[in-house]
């Protein structure tokens, strides 16, 4: 049986929806990150990288949301775009635009206009003007095909609605505005059954919902070497 290592957050929500879209049966195991589950000896076993999502199957295992996307989709041969290089290379091309921009690029964004103890304007407009030029970057695609790779919806779809999901808070309210594109392939997505049965998985564990001292400590443990 395929467990999936999951926290109601971006990353694990594209594995989530993947898994869901295939029907195939996996077990829900809750790492509630704001508690440190993710420094568990046992999790860390599974990723060292101490993040949500990973993934088990049988003897394989699998971190990094991207990865796992890739695992799923070579295992069970779905959610692929044409098996061509041309293809391949476009799929490739896009899923790791995800990973290492989209994501992180995000991620940052909400950290330092949010979370971080000291608001840094250049840090803060930075962040802020990069995860808007990813998206923009995706929106100027979506003008012109309804999904990320073609007219066949794969993988790197359900990549960037992890984050999609997520723009109000990483980029603001106004995104609509900005991404309409985007807009539009978020809500067909997010209106397929499997991801509203992927959004439910979060009410199945009560996730730790207070941001307070003991969730910063396990989320931004780099902080403790701050002066003063
Ligand atoms: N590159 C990783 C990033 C994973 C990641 O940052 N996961 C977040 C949730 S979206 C997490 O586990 N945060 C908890 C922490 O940083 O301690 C991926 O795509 O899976």
């Amino acid at each position: 049986m395929i467990k999936l290592y999951y926290h109601p957050s971006p990353n694990p929500a594209k594995v989530a929806l993947f898994l869901e879209e295939t029907g195939l049966p996996y077990e829900m195991v809750p790492v509630d990150t704001r508690k440190g589950d993710q420094f568990k000896p046992e999790f860390l076993a599974i990723n060292p990288n101490a993040k949500t999502p990973a993934l088990t199957d049988g003897d394989v295992t699998v971190f990094d949301s991207n990865a796992i996307l890739l695992y799923l989709a070579e295992k069970t041969g779905k959610f692929l775009p044409a098996d061509t290089p041309k293809a391949r290379g476009e799929m490739l091309s896009w899923l790791m635009f995800v990973a290492t921009g989209i994501g992180p690029y995000c991620g940052q964004a909400v950290h330092f206009s949010r979370f971080a103890p000291e608001k840094i304007p250049y840090a803060i407009n930075r962040y802020a003007r990069e995860a808007e030029r990813h998206w923009g970057i995706v929106n100027d695609l979506l003008a012109g095909r309804r999904y990320m790779l073609g007219e066949t919806y794969t993988l790197v779809d359900m990549s960037i609605w992890g984050w999609a999901t997520r723009l109000s808070f990483a980029v603001g309210e106004t995104w609509p505005e900005m991404f309409p594109h985007v807009k539009r392939h978020l809500d067909e997505i997010s209106a397929r059954p499997a991801a509203q049965r992927a959004t439910a998985l979060k009410d199945q564990f009560a996730f730790k919902a207070d941001f307070d001292a003991e969730a910063r400590k396990f989320l931004f443990p780099q902080n403790a070497h701050l002066p003063g």
